[in-house]
């Protein structure tokens, strides 16, 4: 069985627990594993503590740091098959889609295996002839990473990656429902070569070890992807000990669509933007907010293609999307569906489970389409995390009026991590997307991302940046030097 990493040591959990992991689409056992106690998650700080201490990785150049980095995409990209399909049998995800996650994995740690190197810091121009006054970037110490359940490894790397490469130490705490490939990475970390304590793997219940992670005076840093609500309540308890907190808390994301735009481009898209991943997707684009006079055409095209869309398993060739993870999280998509209904929503289709006997095991939802919603609706503010789509319509005599009245409701919201605008009108779309609160913008298009470039949101979608050169910056401090 596997066990917990701590100190370079696979181990079992101090009390023996375990949990099973099952798989959303039948709920066929993939795999037990041991379930990390709070005894277990200060032991694995004060190695990740130790190991910063002796200073073995931050004193290795960065050019080494970005090889191992390097060496472990090679290994990914060698073992794919394998990664994907440990993914796909934890999220229930097709393994169409695992295989595309894993290779956006190995792009990211391309990515941060290059940019520490070469990036020592600079020289301050004091001037004043015998005063030399330099910026060095040093790491920040002891990482908690705290990561969810729809993209596994995908978002435990956006995290592992730029931490690794800035010199930092670190405990990954993926989420308790899908272990699988945060056991392979360390596991392929420790075989590259990874000194001891620099990487520590605590699995298990958030609310029994994560309060032990953010509490603790002895780490420096807690990055944070997740839900709204467990984010607040990380970003509190880390206020205690002043450590630096980042957050991707998700969104609600609006997908606006201009008469003038695209028709078939627009209308496949806005499937594809709530319905990949069966809308467990933090940059879902959960509201679509399309002109009045295309409103009937578009939002019919819409549900025609919904109704069509096939559900299955992670090896069901012939699946378009998958199951939701877990009993709970379904429950969680009916009640809203439920709500959406009594505040006067119109149901165009899904609003419930499939009848197939097939799925009667795993956790499915039919792709689902609420017309007539307005902006002060629960369903238009609260974030679903299914494949639940909103729409919203705009009008106005003027162009301006038009624009006005889109952005007025795409931004009104709590959320402002991303969203996309529809139009032929290559100024409005520049117009439109500038006034935007949201931290990505898409123009004719939805969901694409390069590892290159920063992603993170306004108001409460977090705090800070992942991917990019900032997401390498979240993981240092820079430091004055000066002498005369
Ligand atoms: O996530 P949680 P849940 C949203 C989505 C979903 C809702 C709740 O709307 O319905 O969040 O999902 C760990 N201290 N997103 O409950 O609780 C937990 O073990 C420290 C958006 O599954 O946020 C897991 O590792 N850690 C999102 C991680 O937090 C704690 C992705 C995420 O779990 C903790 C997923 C605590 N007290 C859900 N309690 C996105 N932004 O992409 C739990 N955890």
């Amino acid at each position: 069985m596997p066990e917990l990493f701590i100190d370079g040591q696979w181990r079992a959990a101090h009390d023996g627990g375990t949990r099973e992991i099952r798989c959303p689409a039948d709920v066929s056992n993939v795999i037990e594993v041991s379930e990390a106690t709070a005894q277990d998650a200060q032991e694995a700080i004060e190695a990740a503590k130790r190991a910063f201490e002796r200073g073995q990785w931050r004193s290795t150049p960065a050019v080494s740091r970005g090889r191992m980095l390097a060496d472990l995409a090679d290994k990914m990209e060698a073992e794919i098959e394998e990664v994907a399909r440990l993914e796909a049998l934890d999220t229930g995800k097709r393994m169409v889609e695992a295989r595309i996650d894993i290779n956006d994995v190995i792009s990211v740690f391309r990515f941060y295996s290059t940019v520490a190197d070469g990036d020592a810091g600079r020289i301050v121009d004091t001037g004043q002839e015998d005063v030399v006054s330099k910026i060095v970037h040093e790491p920040l110490g002891v990482c908690a990473l705290i990561t969810p359940w729809n993209f596994p490894l995908l978002q435990t790397s956006w995290k592992v990656a730029p931490a690794l490469a800035a010199g930092n130490t670190f405990i990954l705490k993926p989420s308790e429902l899908t272990p699988s490939t945060a056991i392979w990475l360390m596991g392929a970390l420790d075989e590259l070569g990874l000194p001891a304590g620099v990487g520590n793997l605590i699995l298990g219940d958030g609310g029994v070890v994560g309060p032990v992670l953010t509490e603790s005076p002895d780490v420096d840093m807690v990055s944070f992807t997740g839900g709204l609500v467990t984010g607040r309540g990380i970003a509190a308890s880390s206020a205690a000990t002043v450590k630096k907190v980042a957050l991707e808390l998700g969104g609600k994301n609006p997908n606006v669509v201009f008469a003038d735009a695209d028709f078939d481009a627009a209308v496949d898209m806005a499937a594809t933007g709530i319905f990949l991943d069966s809308g467990q997707v933090c940059s879902a684009g959960a509201r679509l907010i399309v002109e009045e006079s295309i409103h009937d055409e578009f939002v019919d095209e819409l549900v025609r293609r919904a109704g069509a869309i096939r559900l299955g398993g992670p090896f069901d060739e012939s699946a378009e999307t998958g199951p939701l993870i877990s009993a709970a999280h379904r429950e969680k998509v009916e009640k809203y569906v439920e709500n959406a209904l009594e505040e006067g929503a119109e149901l165009r289709v899904g609003g419930g489970r499939p009848t197939d006997e097939q799925f009667t095991n795993g956790y499915f939802y039919l792709p689902t389409i609420l017309d007539r919603c307005t902006s002060g609706m629960r369903c238009v503010q609260d974030e679903s995390f299914g494949p639940v789509l909103t729409v919203e319509t705009f009008s106005g005599a003027t162009r301006d009026q038009a624009e006005d009245q889109a952005v007025k409701l795409a931004n009104h919201t709590i959320y402002g991590l991303a969203g996309a605008v529809w139009t032929r009108d290559g100024g409005r779309a520049e117009r439109v997307a500038a006034r935007l609160r949201h931290g990505t913008i898409w123009i004719n298009d939805y969901h694409p991302y390069v590892a290159q470039a920063e992603w993170g949101g306004y108001k409460q979608s977090g705090i800070g940046r992942e991917l990019g050169q900032a997401g390498l910056d979240e993981y240092r401090e820079k430091i004055g030097r000066a002498h005369v």
